[in-house]
């Protein structure tokens, strides 16, 4: 187990179907820190770096356009172990295959759709938090529940 920090991106779909402090509120209550945020419109140049193992597949225009035709909300969250516990809050890539109890699960029913975007290892987790955020638009602080959400060990004694 490892301190760690992982990069959420919450989609248009969300942000048009008003679900943006409901998606915010579970990985808050989860116990994870939100040590960067903020709104910011997509472009072609990030878009196509961000994607760009979907590149040439058929999908890819018409994702580069749903991802552009709303703002999105960057996130920054970290705890122990964060980039798989949001991976499980967030749940697999297709809506409708997704556990109920997940945010995809919940709110998602589309392949394309699917509310939110969440790094999926620690290489993907750096780059993608450099691609989006300078140094000083990420923030340190400890909760001031910390003591309650993690045990006496993981707490470092
Ligand atoms: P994840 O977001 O779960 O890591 P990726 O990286 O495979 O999944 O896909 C990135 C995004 O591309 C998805 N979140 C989804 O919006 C879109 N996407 C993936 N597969 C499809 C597909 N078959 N049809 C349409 N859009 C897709």
């Amino acid at each position: 187990m490892r301190e760690e920090k992982t990069l959420i991106i919450i989609k248009p779909d969300a942000l048009q179907r008003n679900l943006l402090g409901e998606i915010i509120a579970r990985f808050e209550r989860k116990g994870l820190r939100i040590t960067g945020l903020k709104m910011i419109k997509l472009e072609d140049a990030l878009l196509d770096e961000h994607y760009c193992h979907h590149k040439g597949k058929p999908f890819f225009e018409s994702l580069k356009k749903f991802m552009k035709s709303a703002p999105v909300i960057v996130i920054v969250l970290s705890g122990l172990n964060a980039i798989n516990a949001v991976r499980l809050i967030v749940g697999p890539t297709k809506g409708y295959e997704a556990d109920a109890g997940s945010i995809r699960g919940d709110f998602s029913i589309s392949g394309q759709a699917n509310i939110v975007h969440a790094s999926d290892s620690s290489e993907t987790a750096e780059a993608e938090i450099k691609r989006f955020f300078k140094p000083d638009e990420l923030f340190e602080y400890k909760r001031a529940d910390f003591e309650f959400i993690y045990g006496e060990e993981e707490r470092g004694g």
